[in-house]
Formats: structure tokens, sequence, C-alpha cells
């Protein structure tokens, strides 16, 4: 009895995970937060961002600013341009659209120093993720998996196709034959 009532609520859990697919924050930097001298690629690597997720970038109020900026403008660490500017101490970015989201530290020299971020995000509904520009991971493993090339399905389809076919084509008839 209760190990059918936990089964139901395990596959309640588990339908809920998969529908609902909850938002992420993540803490830029970790424990380092938003700093000079830290390596935010290497932050950002291997973390899977969807729309919905929050940003959360951590400084001393005043001491660092997270501007928004175009691809150019964080290639060039320029600042001028910024679509969004905060220094408060604690800036939470909603990350709202899917595509690649730029953020620097306006303050001189500190974009240079690392205080740099690009997050792409992929659309929270959409499987595939758009090709980031992520340093190719050394760990290349030797034994690839089998190809599992499974044909079920596609004979089943075929034969729903030809049934609705055949069944359209009995109804044409049928109302040809009554007119
Ligand atoms: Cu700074």
């Amino acid at each position: 009895m209760a190990c059918q009532s936990s089964l139901a609520l395990g596959l309640l859990l588990l339908v809920s995970c998969v529908s609902w697919s909850s938002a992420t924050d993540y803490t830029v930097g970790d424990s380092s937060g938003w700093a000079t001298g830290v390596d935010y690629t290497t932050w950002a690597s291997g973390k899977t961002f969807n729309t919905g997720d929050t940003l959360t970038f951590n400084y001393g109020s005043g001491t660092h600013t997270v501007d928004e900026v175009s691809s150019s403008d964080y290639s060039s660490c320029s600042s001028s341009n910024a679509v969004s500017s905060d220094s408060s101490g604690t800036t939470t970015i909603t990350l709202k659209k899917a595509g690649t989201h730029y953020f620097i530290c306006s303050i001189s020299g500190h974009c240079s120093n690392g205080m740099k971020l690009s997050v792409t995000v992929a659309a929270a509904a959409s499987p595939s993720t758009p090709s980031s520009p992520t340093t190719p991971s050394p760990s290349t493993s030797p034994g690839t998996t089998t190809p599992s090339t499974t044909p079920s399905g596609s004979m089943s389809i075929g034969s729903v196709r030809d049934l609705a076919v055949i069944g359209l084509g009995g109804l044409m008839g049928f109302v040809l034959g009554v007119f």
C-alpha cells in the first residue's frame, strides 16, 4: 500500500519535472562572485542556460557594474552602448530571450581583466542547443557508443497513412454515390 503510493508519487514527480522544467538561478562565478581575475568562460562552459533562468552577480556595491552589451561591444570591452547597467552589488538578470547574452564590467580595465561573461540561452522547449563557441574538451573517449538505429514506428506510420487514404477514398466514394 505504502509502496504503491510512493510509486504514484514518484511518477507524479517525474511527470512534473519533465513538463515544468523549473527555472534555475546561477550565481555567476559561484563563490568567487563577479570580480577581476575570474575566468567566466570556464564558469559558463558545461552549463545549460534556458529562457527563464536567472543570473545573479555578487560584488561589492559600486565596485563593479553589470552591463549587458552587444557581441561587438563585448569583444571590444565597450560599455558606451550598454542595454542595461547596474552597480547595486547584487544584480539579477532574467534570461528572457534565447540566443547569446553578453555582460561586462564597465569599470576601466576590469573587462580586459576578465570581467566579461557570455551565456548562450537555449529556447526552453527546444531540445536542440545552438552551437556555442565553447572550447573543445580535451577528454576524448575512444570508445564510441554503438549507433542504435531503430526503424520501429516507420512502418506503422505508413500503414496508418494508407488506412487514412483508403478511409478517405471510401468516404469520398460514398458521398459521390449519394449525390
Ligand atoms: Cu569590475
